[in-house]
């Protein structure tokens, strides 16, 4: 197999790519399709960054299966190694070129998180973590903050075609709120998780939320140092929906 760091060093290429594909977006006409479920969007960029990634990574490491968001079907295994991946995680902020999207890379081994990739071409920010191996922004090491409650800036999502779920996430971010310094709502999960892990917030949690908006960022937070678990305190799984509390370890309601 070939070297993981090597891996990594050829996924932050592709993505850098990948990054300059939504940078360069025709926004004069993008085509968006709805998908199931209330204001599910998904764009024609999201489809063309999607295919570049699945050729790009079967190129740099064929051995992997690839799941990605915007696939009919997904196909998820706990046995081998499989990329998960979403082409732009926050469509809906991209279609309102609100500047807070992403494109995350995960690489998982027989379920597990083994390697993960997140680039925000809006700030050029690389996020990469190798199991064991600690977690970078632009090749700089980062560590979660060590903010108790009462000094956190919480990040929380939702998703709008969850209508049961929402009430919930707000309800929470309501009664997180009464004891943080404030909450904050991105429209993306990769992005949520890599603020934990650089310290610019200090938890990010979400009702319910898809292996692919997940599976770099839970890696990259846990490599620095922090703590990620369902909203239940169960082990989070990369092979199907979940809830999910990530935190810098010491700030907790
Ligand atoms: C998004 C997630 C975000 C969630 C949004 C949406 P997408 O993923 O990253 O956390 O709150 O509703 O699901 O659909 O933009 O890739």
């Amino acid at each position: 197999m070939k070297d993981i760091k090597e891996i990594a060093l050829e996924i932050k290429e592709l993505l850098k790519e990948c990054g300059s594909i939504m940078l360069n977006a025709d926004r004069s006409s993008i085509k968006i399709d709805a998908k199931s479920g209330n204001k599910n969007f998904v764009t024609e960029y999201d489809k063309k960054v999607q295919i570049k990634l699945k050729e790009g990574l079967a190129n740099i490491f064929e051995e992997a299966s690839f799941v990605g968001e915007e696939d009919e079907i997904h196909t998820f295994t706990d046995k081998g190694y499989a990329f998960i991946v979403d082409p732009i995680d926050g469509t809906t902020n991209f279609i309102k070129d609100y500047k807070m999207s992403c494109i995350s890379v995960g690489l998982v081994k027989d379920g597990s998180p083994l390697a993960g990739v997140i680039y925000n071409p809006y700030l050029d920010e690389m996020y990469s973590a190798i199991k064991g191996e600690g977690a970078y922004l632009n090749n700089k090491m980062i560590h979660v903050s060590e903010n108790p409650i009462d000094d956190a800036l919480v990040v929380f999502g939702t998703a709008p075609y969850y209508d049961d779920l929402c009430k919930k996430a707000f309800e929470m971010a309501y009664e997180h709120l009464k004891r943080c310094v404030d909450v904050r709502r991105s429209g993306s999960a990769a992005l949520d998780l890599c603020a934990v892990a650089a310290g610019r917030a200090d938890i990010y949690f979400e009702p319910l939320i898809c292996p692919w908006d997940i599976a770099a960022g839970v890696l990259i937070v846990e490599e620095a140092g922090g703590k990620v678990t369902t909203i239940e305190g169960d082990s989070i799984s990369l092979n199907r929906k979940c809830s999910i509390y990530a935190s810098n370890g010491v700030a907790f309601l």
